[in-house]
C-alpha cells in the first residue's frame, strides 16, 4: 500500500485523514507538534501510522524527522499539507502583527518548504499533493485579511504546482473547505471554547471526517484524472452581499 504525509495530524482534518487513510491499509506518516496526541494516534490504530513530532516551521527539525523515517514511511506517495491556522479576527488595521507572521510562517513558508524537499520523491513515485487551502481564499470576510491571504496563496500555489509538473504524472489539488468543526477556531480565539461552540450553533457544520472522506477519495482517483481545486460548504453556509459604508 502507498504512504501519505500529513501535516497537522494532532487533530481535526488531519487526524481524522490519518484514520480514513490508515483505515484503508495506508502506510500514514503522522506529524504535528503535540508529541502526546501522536502517540495516542500510533496506539490508536497501529503499525501502519509512524509519527514525528516537530513544529512544521523548524527547517532543521522537519528535516531530522525525514532522515528518520524507516521504510515503507520514507518511500512518500502523498503529500497532504493540512497543518495551518487562523489566529484573531480583528480587523487589519486593528490586528496583531505576530499573529500575521505566525499564520505566514505556518501556512505559507512551511507549506512551501515542506512541498520543497518531498517534490523530488513525489516526482520519483508518480505521487500527489493535496494542499488545505479554504472558501476564504475566494471569499473575502471582515477579520480574515492575513488568513484569507494565506490561503489564496495555498490556491494559486496548487495551480502553480500543476504547471510546473505536467508530464510528471504528479497530480496536485488544492482542497478548499468552509466551516469544519475542529479545534479552528478554538485556536483562532485563544481558546475560547464558548465562541467557537457559538459559531458551529445551528449549523450543522462539515465534520473533519467529511473532508478526511474528500481527501481519500481525491488520492484514489485513477491516475489520469485530477481534481485541481474542490470547494466544500455547509449548505447552510453561503454567500452575502457586497457592503457599503455609508457617507
Ligand atoms: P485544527 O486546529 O483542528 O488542526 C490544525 C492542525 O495543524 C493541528 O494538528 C496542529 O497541530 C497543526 N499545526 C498548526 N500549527 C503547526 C505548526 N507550527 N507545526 C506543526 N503543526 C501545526 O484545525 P483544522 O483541522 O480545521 O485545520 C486543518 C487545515 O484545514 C488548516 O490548514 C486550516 O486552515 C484548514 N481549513 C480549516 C477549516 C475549518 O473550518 N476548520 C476550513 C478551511 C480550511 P499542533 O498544534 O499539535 O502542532
Ligand atoms: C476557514 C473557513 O468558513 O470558517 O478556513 O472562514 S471559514
Amino acid at each position: 500500500m502507498p504512504t501519505a504525509f500529513i501535516t497537522g495530524a494532532t487533530s481535526g482534518i488531519g487526524a481524522a485523514t490519518v484514520r480514513e487513510l490508515a483505515g484503508s491499509g495506508w502506510h500514514v506518516v503522522a506529524t504535528g507538534r503535540r508529541a502526546d496526541r501522536l502517540d495516542a494516534l500510533a496506539a490508536e490504530i497501529g503499525d501502519l501510522v509512524h509519527v514525528a513530532a516537530f513544529d512544521v516551521r523548524d527547517e532543521a527539525a522537519f528535516d531530522a524527522a525525514l532522515a528518520a523515517l524507516p521504510a515503507p514511511f520514507s518511500d512518500i506517495d502523498l503529500l497532504v499539507n493540512n497543518a495551518g491556522l487562523a489566529l484573531g479576527t480583528a480587523p487589519a488595521q486593528s490586528a496583531d502583527l505576530d499573529q500575521w507572521r505566525t499564520m505566514i510562517d505556518t501556512n505559507i513558508t512551511a507549506l512551501a518548504t515542506v512541498t520543497h524537499r518531498l517534490l523530488p520523491g513525489l516526482v520519483a513515485r508518480k505521487g500527489a499533493i493535496i494542499n488545505l487551502s479554504s472558501v476564504a481564499a475566494t471569499y473575502p470576510y471582515s477579520g480574515g485579511n492575513v488568513y484569507g491571504g494565506t490561503k489564496a496563496f495555498v490556491h494559486q500555489f496548487s495551480l502553480g504546482l500543476r504547471s510546473d509538473l505536467a508530464g510528471t504524472g504528479v497530480r496536485v489539488t488544492s482542497i478548499e473547505p468552509g466551516m469544519v468543526e475542529t479545534e479552528f477556531t478554538l485556536v483562532r480565539t485563544g481558546g475560547d471554547q464558548g465562541a467557537s461552540d457559538t459559531l458551529y450553533a445551528g449549523i450543522e457544520p462539515m465534520t473533519a471526517e467529511d473532508i478526511a472522506a474528500t481527501i481519500a477519495w481525491v488520492a484514489t482517483l485513477p491516475p489520469h484524472l485530477n481534481i485541481n481545486t474542490l470547494e466544500l460548504m455547509p449548505v447552510r453556509q453561503s454567500f452575502a452581499g457586497f457592503q457599503v459604508a455609508r457617507a
